[in-house]
């Protein structure tokens, strides 16, 4: 386990690992910075760190999460596991049991105050990401932390904050986002929200606090659980939230439901802008909480593969791979929604079938899933022999084993407003449909593959480095 306990502790891993790039030369917050990103994360380079932002002392991590080496040493391992690997840790972490935070005094993002007249959220290097965003975010990676003011419960949801003034940053939590609802309820009490925008911390805070957990649930005890030890929290004397501790930023104050902002647009990660500019939430700004030196932290949004379309392979996967174990069926053997999807619009199965109709049940139980069922627009299954992350493989059964007129349901269910195949206006529902690429469990005669020796096969493993390629592993070789 990489004990990691921050962002910049996370940072130093990736560096150690050779996994992080530090760029030096004087780069432009302003659209050159995410452009410098973009074009790493589509030549699948390194995570980067800019340490000469022109105009500030303080440098941006960007593209932390784009690549499963990332992605495993944020979740403590180190890199090797594959993203179905990693999300079959975070469904069996998740479901044995979560880890409530505990609160410290000394809380290094307490040490630097800013309020009154210092409160100037232009103090760090928000960029502008792409030319057509309406402004500079200071969250993409940034969660805002709120409590129930009826149940207690604290809720850390990821959602895009754009530079309003020096004091007010827009909060874009859409309808029935879990801040949507603990914010109707400070309106039905005629009261403001008390509300803190994080930025850093554990980078699983980023990671939990932008995936639908569960209302009522706190995604701090899911970072508890994902982390297996405590999230240290503090607890502010102004807002009575406990904010992680170890965080770079904090942004303290309240949200008035009464007075929403004009907000937007940022390329959204279907790689698409919707304009909806009005009436969403701001957040005034009242105190400034900072470490020493601190790092700030963005994402790149927009088109996929960057950090969000990988997180959420991670724990929309993850997710419905726990919704399946729940639903006690068997035989499943990995899960995949390729970030490529967006991390979203797919899902693909392998199972090891057991019975017929088994393949179809396994489609629907993803379309009909709490994880699942939510813009899912296809359920791909396919028989145990292929991974569900191996898309030549995927793409092999879909040309062998899949029969359109045979194994193809259509079906409807609920989309995302963010999904631009639907016209504007009109995004409730979208259509569905759940492909079975397998081999019909009932044929009692089925085709002959092709097949390798498997005595051979571990022969040739086992005197793998007679050969000389020592840049392939024969153990991580899909489809033998
Ligand atoms: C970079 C990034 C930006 C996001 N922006 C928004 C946003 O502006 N509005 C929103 O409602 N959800 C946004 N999301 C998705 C939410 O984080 C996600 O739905 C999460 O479940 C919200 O937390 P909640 O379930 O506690 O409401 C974003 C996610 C990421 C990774
Ligand atoms: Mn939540």
């Amino acid at each position: 386990m990489i004990a990691i306990n921050d962002l910049q502790m996370f940072a130093a891993s990736l560096e150690e690992r050779g996994l992080l790039h530090r760029i030096k030369a004087p780069v432009d917050r302003d659209l050159e910075l995410a452009h410098v990103a973009v074009m790493g994360e589509r030549a699948k380079g390194p995570a980067l760190i800019f340490d000469n932002v022109i105009g500030f002392d303080i440098p941006i991590l960007i593209s932390a999460f784009t690549s499963p080496s990332r992605m495993a040493v944020a979740l403590g391992m180190e890199p090797g596991p594959s993203m179905p690997e990693l999300s079959r840790l975070w469904m069996e972490r998740t479901t044995a049991g979560l880890i409530p935070p505990v609160t410290v005094n000394n809380a290094m993002v307490a040490k630097n105050q800013l309020t009154g007249d210092d409160v100037d959220v232009n103090h760090f290097p928000a960029p502008q990401l792409y030319p057509k965003d309406g402004g500079r975010f200071f969250g993409t990676t940034a969660y805002l932390v709120c409590r129930d003011p009826e149940t207690g419960w604290v809720n850390l949801g990821t959602y895009r904050m754009q530079i309003l003034e020096p004091n007010r940053v827009g909060v874009q939590f859409l309808q029935g986002k879990d801040a949507d609802h603990i914010l109707k309820k400070y309106k039905a009490r005629g009261e403001k929200m008390p509300a803190a925008a994080v930025l850093g911390g554990d980078p699983l805070l980023f990671l939990a606090s932008a995936t639908f957990i569960g209302t009522g649930i706190s995604e701090l005890d899911i970072v508890g659980a994902l982390r297996q030890k405590p999230v240290e929290v503090w607890q502010s004397d102004l807002t009575g939230l406990p904010l992680p501790a170890g965080a770079e930023i904090v942004l303290e104050g309240h949200i008035d439901p009464d007075d929403p902002c004009h907000e937007g647009p940022l390329g959204e990660y279907t790689g698409y802008y919707t304009h909806d500019h009005w009436s969403k939430p701001a957040l005034k700004i009242q105190r400034i909480l900072h470490r020493d030196q601190p790092l700030f932290w963005s994402c790149t949004v927009g088109k996929p593969v960057n950090d969000i379309h990988m997180l959420q392979c991670l724990s929309r996967t993850g997710g419905i791979w726990h919704d399946l174990e729940t639903m006690k069926i068997p035989g499943i053997e990995s899960v995949y929604v390729p970030p490529e999807a967006c991390g979203w619009f797919w899902t693909i199965v392998s199972i090891r079938q057991m019975y017929p109709g088994h393949a179809n049940q396994v489609g629907n139980a993803v379309l009909a899933s709490s994880g699942g069922h939510h813009a899912t627009k296809g359920v791909i299954v396919v028989d145990h022999d292929i991974a569900a992350d191996d898309l030549s493989g995927v793409w092999w059964a879909l040309s062998t084993r899949f029969d359109p007129s045979r194994s193809l349901t259509l079906d409807q269910g609920r989309a995302t407003k963010l999904d631009p195949s639907l016209p504007y206006g009109d995004r409730h529902i979208t259509g569905r449909m759940i492909i079975n690429a397998c081999i019909p469990y009932e044929w009692e005669e089925k085709p002959e593959q092709v097949e390798l020796d498997a005595e051979m096969v571990a022969k040739v493993k086992a005197r793998w480095a007679d050969f000389d390629m020592p840049d392939i592993d024969p153990n991580r070789i899909m489809g033998i």
